[in-house]
Parts: structure tokens; sequence; C-alpha cells
């Protein structure tokens, strides 16, 4: 990044002071990781010149010979991985996905049945505060208060009172694997189509580690930034498999479309301009990552890591909402410690370990305090850290909970951090 320092180094030196915090502190973020230098490098390419509105073959704008091919590199890598009977790769964000898929199958006022927010669903699945919650009638399905976990029986209770035009799954801060068989039962004896975000698990997914809701749901979105591990950005699914029991009828030529056309169309036109051709070279090159088998084995390991943290996090007197875990996260309900989430980032923070508050099922705080940390393994495995280093790292962060306000442990786990972090190197690149 040599011209970017002689041309402006407020901003280099910015960029410099992230990249040594990115490699200098323990980062448990669950939805954060670390792309690879290829990923890096595509995306910051000459591809984010160019104007390509519409699709490969298919485009508003002259001169997108090469960006075609890359998008269909895209396209076609994601199929291979997922199995999949067709892609978007253009949505810029997870939450941009989502307002294709609403776009697609709902009109305003229509009712949605979703994971409630509290209860690790997400803003985007009918939050009031959140577009999708404003435009759409959203209800919500949560866990049992003692099992941790999404209780089917309500879902189906819900289901069948609401008759909801869509059902979501996927969450943000769920520790459990989701029966989409269960799931695809309820949507078609109530109508409703079945749409899984399934943004934290995609990687997890791809590796087959966990259940596969292509075969079930009428649409699955996601980002391409967590557990996957690609640049900052979404994607749109179909699988082979799922009959579409409704159709829908396209709004201006009254034609019947077929699910992709429409969701293509709710992608650009209907919600997007011109998509990023930067980002989805790197997507490509991401999925190209994934399709090699160190990417199974690097999942495998983020599992892994997951549970002994979750194992050891037990042992030493903390309560997991759900009782462990199946994917690449823990959530901890931090009442039985006498502290809030707030409180608890805020003293990690101060030792270089990255978290964040999290609210808890029937959380009793508000969501700036909330009373619980939500902790994922994915960056971490990334730079190399196996089941001894996440134990190692829980009993820094049990020394950290213990004593939040004393800044002599914070600076001594802190030091601990750095030796931690030096062994497992990150970037050296960014800013060489
Ligand atoms: N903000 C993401 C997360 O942290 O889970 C979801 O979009």
């Amino acid at each position: 990044m040599k011209k970017l320092n002689e041309q402006d180094p407020e901003i280099f030196g910015l960029i410099e002071k992230e990249t040594e915090r990115q490699n200098f502190n323990i980062e448990l973020i669950a939805s954060e990781n670390f792309a690879s230098r290829a990923v890096i490098e595509a995306m910051g390419s000459c591809l984010t010149n160019k104007y390509a509105e519409g699709l490969p073959g298919k485009r508003y704008y002259g001169g997108c010979q090469y960006v075609d091919i890359i998008e269909d590199l895209a396209r076609d890598r994601a199929k291979a991985l997922y199995n999949a009977d067709w892609v978007n790769v253009q949505p810029h964000s997870g939450a941009q996905a989502n307002a294709a898929v609403y776009l697609t199958f709902m009109k305003p006022g229509d009712k949605l049945l979703g994971l409630d927010l509290s209860h690790g669903g997400h803003l985007t699945h009918g939050s009031p505060v959140n577009f999708s919650g404003i435009t759409y009638e959203a209800h919500f399905y949560g866990v049992g208060k003692e099992t941790g976990r999404i209780d089917m029986d309500l879902v189906r209770d819900k289901a069948r009172k609401l008759k909801p035009r869509m059902i979501s799954i996927g969450a943000s801060a769920y520790t459990r694997d989701f029966n989409y068989e269960v799931f695809a039962a309820i949507a078609d004896e109530v109508g409703a189509f079945l749409w899984m975000d399934m943004a934290h698990t995609a990687g997890l997914i791809a590796a087959k580690l966990l259940n596969d809701p292509l075969p079930y749901c009428n649409v699955v979105s996601t980002t391409t930034h967590k557990t996957l591990r690609g640049p900052r950005g979404g994607m749109l699914l179909l699988g082979r498999d799922r009959e579409n029991t409704l159709g829908v009828v396209a709004p201006k030529s009254g034609r019947v479309k077929n699910w992709s056309e429409l969701l293509d169309s709710a992608v650009f036109p209907g919600t997007q301009g011109g998509p990023l051709e930067h980002v989805i070279a790197a997507k490509a090159v991401a999925f190209g990552e994934a399709l090699q088998p160190d990417f199974i084995t690097y999942q495998k390991q983020v599992m892994e890591n997951a549970k002994s943290m979750g194992a050891k996090f037990m042992e030493l007197g903390y309560d997991l909402v759900s009782g462990g875990t199946d994917n690449h996260l823990v959530l901890i309900d931090l009442r039985n410690k006498g502290l809030t989430g707030k409180i608890a980032e805020e003293a990690l923070e101060r030792a270089e370990i990255t978290v964040n508050k999290n609210m808890v099922p029937f959380d009793t705080q508000s969501p700036f305090v909330t009373s619980g940390i939500r902790i994922g393994t994915p960056a971490m495995t990334t730079r190399g850290l196996g089941k001894a280093d996440f134990e190692h790292i829980v009993q820094l962060i049990d020394t950290v909970l213990q004593n939040p306000d004393s800044e002599d442990v914070q600076a001594k786990v802190a030091g601990e951090v750095r030796a931690m972090c030096e062994r497992f190197p990150l970037y050296d690149f960014v800013t060489a």
C-alpha cells in the first residue's frame, strides 16, 4: 500500500492501526473471519471501476466481457459448493439478499413468522426497527425456557394460527442446528413459503457438517464473509428438490415467472443498482477456496474448538444457553456471575479480547446492556488455533471476568494475548 501511504497518510495510518488491532487481538466475534490474501487482492482490484447492471450476457453496459466470465465463475463455483440449481452472487450484503427475498415472496402487510431477535434471530427477520418489521406484519417464535432450543410445537401452533405468507429460519445467536424437514412440513401444512438465512453457518453447511437447507426451503440467503470466509457480501440460492407449491405472477406482465427470474429481478432492478464486480471476483476466489478439501478440515476445527470452548466454560461455572453448541459459537448467560454483557464486553476489550454483548433468551436487560456475550471460533481457527488454545482463551476470559474492574488484570491478560497472537501470525501484507 505504498501509494496510499504517499497520497493519503491519514487513511493509510488508520488502516495500519486496524491491521495491528486485527493482528494482536483475540477476535471472537462469531460473525467475523479473516479472508485470505487472494480474496483481499481480488477486492482491491480495478474491477471496482466497472458498471455491469444486469446479469452475465444480459448487461446494460458495454465492456463486460471479463466481468461476465468472473461472475459466471462465481455462480458456477457457488452452485458446485451447495449443489444449488441457481444462485445470484450480486447482493451487496446479507440484508440486501434478504430484501430481495421479501420483494419476491411477500407483499406489504403480509405475515411473516420468524425467530425472535432476542432469542437469537436477526434484525432483517421482522424486527420492528428494520424494514422487514416496518413493511410486513412480523410474528415470532422462540426457544423453550428450559431447553434454549427452538420449540417446534410453538412454531407449528403459531403457524396454524397465523397462516403466515412466509416462515423464516436462521439466526445470528443460536447454537443448535435446524430441522428443515419439520419446518418444511409446517410450511406446507399452512401454505407458507420457507426461507432459510444461513449467513452464520454457510461454511459449516458447505462442508456438510450441518443439515442442508436447500432441499427443503423455497429460497436460501447468506452472507459470504462469516464461516464461509469470503469477502463481505451476500448471495441467494435455490435448491434442486424443493417443490414450489405456490405460484407468483410477475406484477407487470402477468406471466408466471420461475423463482430464479423473480429473485434475479428482485436483486436488480428491484433493490440494487450496479453489482460490485470486485467483490464478486473475491467471492469467486473464496468459493474456489471452499471447494478445496482443507476447507472441510478448517470447518471441522471451527466446530471442535467451539465445543471445547463451551465445555471449558461450563466447567468454570458459566451458563451456556442450550447447554452447549452444535456450531461455531457459544452464547453465555452471565446472570449467575453477576455481570452484564456490556460490562463483560468492555472489560474483555481492555484485555485485547473482542467479543460482543448479546441478548439471551428471556433477557431482563435492554439490548444496550444485555445479560450475555456471544463468542465464536471461526476467525481464530483461521489463524490456526486448536482445542488447547481455545481452552486457554477461556481461562483468560474467566480471569478478566472475575475482576472486570481491575486494570492490572486486564494489562496482564493483554500481554498473554499478544504472546498468543505472535505465535499465530495473520496479515503482514496489508500495509507492507
Ligand atoms: N451482524 C451480524 C452478526 O453479528 O451476527 C449479523 O448480520
